[in-house]
């Protein structure tokens, strides 16, 4: 028997069949585009989506949540590297969890810190073809990125049909976000002249927040901020800066464990320093650069608009990573507190209701595969993400029920966390043994993770790890977490885990 075509038989395809061809037929079959934005480094905690009374305002995300589905509950599963970026990158892109990504090679063999064994590679060969764009230009879809380069993911960013990626992280139109946004305007022209009406996919990345945060002079000046270079000097006080964030500690209670970190020691504007003038102006520097990103997302929201594609396309807004910037006395990504573990996330699309929140419970690496499921698309094998497109149908349940991060960029086996409900815990094994920490978190009541070291006058606004009181819940989180760490295979174990 003759293969028949596997066409869907929609009501757009069988009045086309018999030569009827109404648009708005048309335009109810047309497959979905995708716009994905990507943000380089921002807290959840910067937006008033998730701060109501954070002085960053970014009107056009506002919207587009607005217009869409807000997760409380998305995160990035975490980092084998200092750079944070690299594995979260490599997870959006292919779907895969933390320990499964194709891990690099050593650099020098006698590198006195990589003398604890390397992480095995159990990511496949042809991982590369099985990547956002690749599926989907299998699929027919058209693609194209613009985003920062380095510490990402080349061979997947390379699949990409147009790629137009440089890192701009300066305060001018040609050297800062803007010119992401330009990319994205100048390829929808380019569509719009040449009348292509294939789907596309579009992968709208930013360089900043990430530092060096130079803003514009215009918002730099709105948020009280100056590009501060000299390191000899504090940068100015104004008024207009935001507030200490709510969690802010001058140091951090015990070593992180990676010795020397760029981003706790090195950042232009901050460097070693967590004291109140620092942290405000660098703060003030992340909201320009966040305002101006969000500048950038309206005018290319504004042009799908006019050219009749946004109803027809979902929108993702999300970060790789979160970020310190002096909470909990730190100031990089390598920490698996709340504000650098979690991501902002919203969606907006058809069928999507609008203004809605939901916990989720999802990472990154489930983007892959969700977008597949809106397409119609089979995932390939090497995904492990999961879809969550039943949470965009309504369903209130979140996917999945424990998360799991890790941080082990510096002294190895590193940092552990695991969330279930309510409870977090963290767990500390760095320094070649110097500190063993246990953090024990009850979100409902310390969302923001209080520790002693903030005076909380709460009973539950702590760290409960050593109240007799959350014994049995700790050792159940610490269960929890070591059956995350061999169902994900991590490598390593931590000083009070079965080796
Ligand atoms: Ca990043
Ligand atoms: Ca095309």
């Amino acid at each position: 028997m003759p293969k028949l075509p596997s066409i869907p038989l929609t009501l757009g395809v069988l009045l086309g069949l018999l030569g009827f061809a109404p648009s708005a037929v048309i335009a109810e079959t047309a497959r979905p585009n995708f716009l994905v934005i990507v943000v380089d480094d921002q807290s959840p905690f910067d937006l008033q989506l998730y701060s109501p009374e954070s002085k960053l305002e970014t009107p056009n995300i506002d919207q587009l949540a607005a217009a869409g589905l807000t997760f409380d509950g998305a995160h990035q599963m975490g980092s084998w590297s200092g750079a944070v970026c690299t594995p979260s990158r490599h997870m959006i892109m292919s779907g895969r969890t933390v320990w499964h990504l194709p891990m690099p090679q050593k650099r020098n063999k006698n590198k006195k810190a990589s003398e604890a064994p390397q992480p095995p590679n159990m990511a496949p060969a042809n991982l590369a073809e099985n990547t956002m764009a690749a599926i989907f230009n299998r699929a027919g879809y058209d693609t194209m990125r613009t985003c920062k380069k380095g510490n990402s993911y080349a061979a997947a960013n390379a699949q990409f049909t147009v790629v137009r990626d440089a890192t701009k992280r300066g305060g001018t139109e040609k050297s800062g976000s803007a010119w992401h946004g330009q990319q994205v305007l100048d390829y929808l022209q380019e569509r719009e002249s040449s009348k292509d009406e294939d789907p596309f996919l579009i992968y709208f990345g930013f360089s900043h927040p990430h530092d060096t945060r130079d803003g514009t002079p215009e918002l730099l000046a709105k948020y009280g901020a100056t590009n501060h270079s000299d390191r000899k000097t504090l940068p100015a006080a104004n008024p207009k800066q935001p507030p200490l964030p709510i969690n802010y500690l001058e140091s951090h209670p015990f070593p992180h464990g990676h010795p020397g970190l760029r981003d706790e020691v090195a950042v232009s504007g901050v460097w070693e320093r967590r004291d109140e003038q620092t942290i405000r102006n660098e703060l003030g520097r992340e909201f320009a650069c966040s305002e101006n990103i969000d500048i950038q997302i309206g005018k290319v929201l504004d042009r799908l608009q006019a050219m009749g594609q946004l109803d027809n396309t979902y929108v993702i807004y999300t970060s790789d990573h979160g970020m310190a910037i002096g909470r909990h006395g730190l100031q990089g990504k390598q920490n698996l507190y709340e504000h650098t573990w979690r991501v902002p996330f919203l969606i907006k699309g058809p069928g999507i209701p609008a203004g809605q929140r939901t916990l989720g419970n999802i990472y990154l690496l489930d983007i892959v595969p969700t977008l597949c499921d809106l397409a119609g698309i089979e995932a390939p094998e090497t995904v492990e993400g999961k879809s969550f497109k039943p949470i965009l149908n309504g369903d209130p349940n979140p996917i999945r029920e424990v998360l799991y991060g890790v941080y082990c960029g510096g002294t190895k086996p590193g940092m552990r966390c695991v969330k279930k409900g309510d409870w977090k815990l963290i767990k500390y094994d760095t320094l070649d043994g110097a500190v063993h920490e246990t953090q024990l978190f009850n979100l409902a009541a310390n969302p923001h993770e209080y520790l002693p070291e903030h005076k909380r006058q709460a009973a539950q606004e702590t760290d409960l790890a050593e109240a007799p009181e959350h014994a049995a819940k700790r050792k159940e989180m610490e269960a929890l977490l070591l059956s995350e760490m061999q169902r994900l295979d991590d490598p390593y174990r931590l000083w009070d885990q079965p080796q």
